[in-house]
């Protein structure tokens, strides 16, 4: 297979404390779910600072990061892996543009948002950080192994 398109390929999304508060958990994941996706973790979590700041840690510097890692830190959010085909590039596609404003109808933050700081929901943007973001938010154990019965009809 190309790389990128194996059926294991995995990523990280993270309903972001925004989007629990705005019950937006169930549609979010019928969405991945709908499509054929398969979760293999899943958690509830109030993150420490430390952990924002490490998922955060490429925008250390910028003028948007302390605001960013309080936001993140500031209530619960849902971090799940995903796993299937190209499921970083569709995570991705589902999520929309960066600033809501800019996602087209359809997207959840396109759907959903109006502000770039509570935009909802976060998606790994490449197979470097979906490795490192599952390593940082999950261990091994958490995440499943499990086959899907339905998957012969998705694949
Ligand atoms: P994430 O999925 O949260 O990483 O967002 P995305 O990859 O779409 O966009 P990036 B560039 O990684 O933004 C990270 C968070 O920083 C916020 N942000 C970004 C600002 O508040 N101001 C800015 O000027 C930029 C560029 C938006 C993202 N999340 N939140 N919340
Ligand atoms: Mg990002």
């Amino acid at each position: 297979a190309l790389a990128g398109s194996s059926p294991q390929e995995r990523t990280f999304i993270m309903i972001k404390p925004d989007g629990v508060h705005r019950g937006l958990v169930a549609d979010i994941i019928k969405r991945f779910e709908a499509k054929g996706y398969k979760l293999v973790g899943i958690k509830v979590l109030v993150p420490s600072k430390d952990l924002a700041g490490k998922h955060y840690a490429e925008h250390e510097g910028k003028p948007f990061y302390p605001g960013l890692v309080n936001f993140l830190s500031s209530g619960a959010v849902v971090a799940m892996v995903w796993e299937g085909k190209e499921v970083i590039k569709t995570g991705r596609t589902f999520i929309g543009a960066t600033n809501p404003l800019a996602s087209a109808p359809g997207t959840i933050r396109g759907d959903y948002g109006i502000d770039v700081g509570r935009n909802i929901i976060h998606g790994s943007d490449s197979v470097d950080s979906a490795q490192k973001e599952i390593a940082l938010w999950f261990k091994p154990a958490e995440l499943a192994e499990y086959e899907l019965i339905s998957k012969k009809w998705v694949y």
